[in-house]
């Protein structure tokens, strides 16, 4: 069952700009960050003090049917508000082009998450900056399908 609850647009206009164009496409535009031709999903969590619904972009980081969800928010010295969402409410639903699916989303460390933090930095070099810019360790949850497939 998709989380259900009250939309709230990001604050910032070029996401919720985004979310726009990709889901009145069905998935089929917006899907990619800017003209880098890097594709992004669309996360769908619930906001841990509103109870509203977020819909968060994030560069799509896939592998086996699971995906790697990593707050780096531009390398940042605070965690997104999204990680505080996630960490309250793991039930999330992922738009990956056309396809939305239900995920349980868990943040990851150590090995687990060096071997995810490699694939992310595959997917979208920028992380290993991001990286760079920030003391705080990028946080990274993996999103396991919630029908245990
Ligand atoms: N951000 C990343 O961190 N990683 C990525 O890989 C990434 C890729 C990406 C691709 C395309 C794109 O358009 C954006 C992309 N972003 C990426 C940016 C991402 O979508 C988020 O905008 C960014 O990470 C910041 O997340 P945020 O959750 O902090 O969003 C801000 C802008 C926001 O919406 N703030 C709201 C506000 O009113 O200021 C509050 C949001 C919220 O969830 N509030 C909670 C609630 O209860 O509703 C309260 C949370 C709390 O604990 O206070």
């Amino acid at each position: 069952m998709p989380i259900e609850g009250e939309y709230e647009p990001s604050a910032a206009a070029w996401v919720r700009d985004q979310v726009a164009e990709y889901e009145s496409s069905g998935g089929a535009r917006g899907t990619t960050l800017r003209d880098t031709g890097l594709p992004v999903v669309i996360i769908t969590n619930r906001g841990a003090r509103s109870g509203k619904l977020r819909k968060t972009p994030l560069m799509r980081v896939e592998h086996d049917g699971r995906y790697a969800a990593v707050a780096s928010q531009g390398g940042a010295p605070t965690h997104p508000f999204w990680y505080y969402n996630f960490r309250a409410d793991p039930r999330v639903d992922l738009q990956d082009g056309p396809v939305k699916r239900e995920f349980v989303a868990r943040e990851v460390t150590g090995d687990e998450r060096s071997e995810w933090w490699k694939r992310a930095v595959a997917a979208y070099p920028p992380y290993a900056e991001y990286q760079e810019r920030t003391s705080r360790e990028i946080p990274v949850f993996v999103l396991e399908p919630a029908d245990g497939a």
